[in-house]
């Protein structure tokens, strides 16, 4: 079921691609044109244009074309056109790597496409991971989850519960369906879910006040006024997620299961955190391998609603589109370093802020004895850190604060290799692309 899912959603994005192509020209008569007949000659037809002085390069402008779908024959060709006849630098940008296999999305065409000088140039080719441009191009990757999903993994809990797995697929289904914009489904849970969220709940609770950082302790009362936050109510991904939008423009998408890292990253560059809905087995309340909605409501959403954290969040999203495998892997570690483990000083005190301290009573409690390590926060470093996921960690890092945090990782994100630099507007929520400066 889930596979043929899986393959519908593979055409229907196929079929909706656009192939966009970003130039740069010296300001000269005559240049735009030389460019558009290469695309009449090949009797291809542009869908969208438009330009912009260039940031690089006062003398030149750049231009953005959109070409449909029905252009990719004539893709390569053109593209080598551009290279060999104007002299540009292409890059790639694709989502599957596999560029010969009519996927390809679009290319950034960087650099001089004016002096004769530069057609001598060598034309680097470069691939460029894709990412989405908008917020609606984020229904193109949510289904595509890894190991847990409705198949669940043979050492889970669950596995062995057929009514568990029922279940499982009624939430799995509710992320499969759902397209940006639409409300988040309301769910009614059963007596056995509400009564493990109540357990996990109400030990959290009394931990939160000497373990959990100003930040949290803050905005869970809010929670619990507006959001339905109580020990004997699971309350619903659509609410939590209106209040967040009022307050830092973060929204929750329901998420099957765990997303590869590319994927979850570039949702937070959205402001969009990917969250799941279903609850863990009631075999083990106060641990699970996997994110689910105590995970999520307890742990990720009350710091959502800070606006210095919700900016340190984008601010690796809008890091990770478009960077290279081994970048986005050190990005995951910082993530996870951070907003799922995360300690902070607070006054004199240290203070829980990482999601998956505030989610696991038996780790909120260890993490501030002195039984582990603890590394002052710097990106550099903490990227390369190898950790466990099945277990407390033995090393935590500290940031000073969230301001803090998100200026280490903006100069972290500024050393990733990229040819261009990207800009999120909230206006029109896209990802604006532009020459790297
Ligand atoms: N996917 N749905 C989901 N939720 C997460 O918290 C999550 C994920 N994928 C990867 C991930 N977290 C992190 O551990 C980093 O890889 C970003
Ligand atoms: N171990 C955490 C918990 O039990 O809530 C979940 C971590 C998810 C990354
Ligand atoms: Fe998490």
């Amino acid at each position: 079921m889930r596979n043929k899912k899986e393959s519908n959603y593979i055409e229907e994005s196929t079929k909706d691609n656009r192939i966009s192509l970003i130039f740069s020209l010296k300001e000269q008569v005559g240049a735009l044109a030389r460019v558009l007949r290469i695309f009449e000659e090949r009797g291809v037809s542009l869908t969208h244009i438009e330009s912009r002085p260039s940031r690089l390069n006062k003398d030149e402008y750049q231009f953005f074309i959109n070409l449909d779908n029905k252009s990719i024959p004539a893709l390569d060709e053109i593209v080598r056109c551009l290279r060999h006849d104007i002299g540009a630098t292409v890059h790639e940008l694709s989502r599957d790597k596999k560029k010969d296999a009519g996927f390809s999305s679009a290319y950034l065409l960087h650099g001089a496409l004016h002096s004769t000088d530069s057609m001598q140039h060598q034309n680097n080719v470069t691939a460029i991971p894709w990412f989405p441009r908008t917020i609606q191009d984020l229904d193109k990757f949510a289904n595509q989850i890894l190991s847990y999903g409705a198949e669940l993994d043979a050492d889970h809990p669950g596995f062995t519960d057929p009514e568990y797995r029922a279940r499982r697929k009624v939430f799995a289904d509710i992320a499969f369906n759902y397209k940006h914009g639409q409300p988040i489904p309301h769910v009614t849970y059963t007596e056995e879910e509400k009564k493990t969220w109540g357990t996990v709940f109400k030990e959290l609770k009394t931990l939160y006040p000497t373990h959990a950082c100003y930040e949290h302790n803050h905005v869970f009362p809010l929670l619990e006024e507006y959001c339905g936050y109580n020990e004997n109510n699971i309350p619903q991904l659509e609410d939590i997620s209106n209040f967040l939008q009022t307050c830092t423009g973060f929204r929750l998408r329901p998420v099957a299961g765990l997303l590869s890292s590319r994927d979850f990253l570039a949702g937070l560059a959205f402001r969009v955190f990917h969250s799941t809905q279903y609850i863990r087995h009631c075999s083990k309340p106060m641990y699970t391998p996997e994110p689910d909605i105590c995970h999520e409501l307890l742990g990720h959403a009350p710091l959502f609603a800070d606006p210095a954290f919700a900016q340190f969040s984008q601010e690796i999203g809008l890091a990770s589109l478009g960077a290279p495998d081994e970048y986005i892997e050190m990005l995951a570690t910082v993530y996870w370093f951070t907003a799922e483990f995360g300690i902070c000083k607070q006054g004199e005190k240290l203070k829980a802020y990482g999601a998956g301290l505030l989610s696991s009573f038996g780790e909120l409690q260890y993490c501030l004895t002195d039984k582990p390590e603890f590394k002052q926060f710097e990106p550099e470093k903490t990227a390369k850190q190898k950790y466990p996921i099945t277990e407390f960690q033995p090393i935590y890092f500290i940031a000073d604060s969230f301001e803090d945090a998100k200026e280490k990782v903006r100069k972290f994100a500024a050393t990733i290799p990229r040819p261009f630099s990207v800009r999120y507007n909230s206006y029109t929520q896209s990802i604006e692309v532009l020459d790297n400066v």
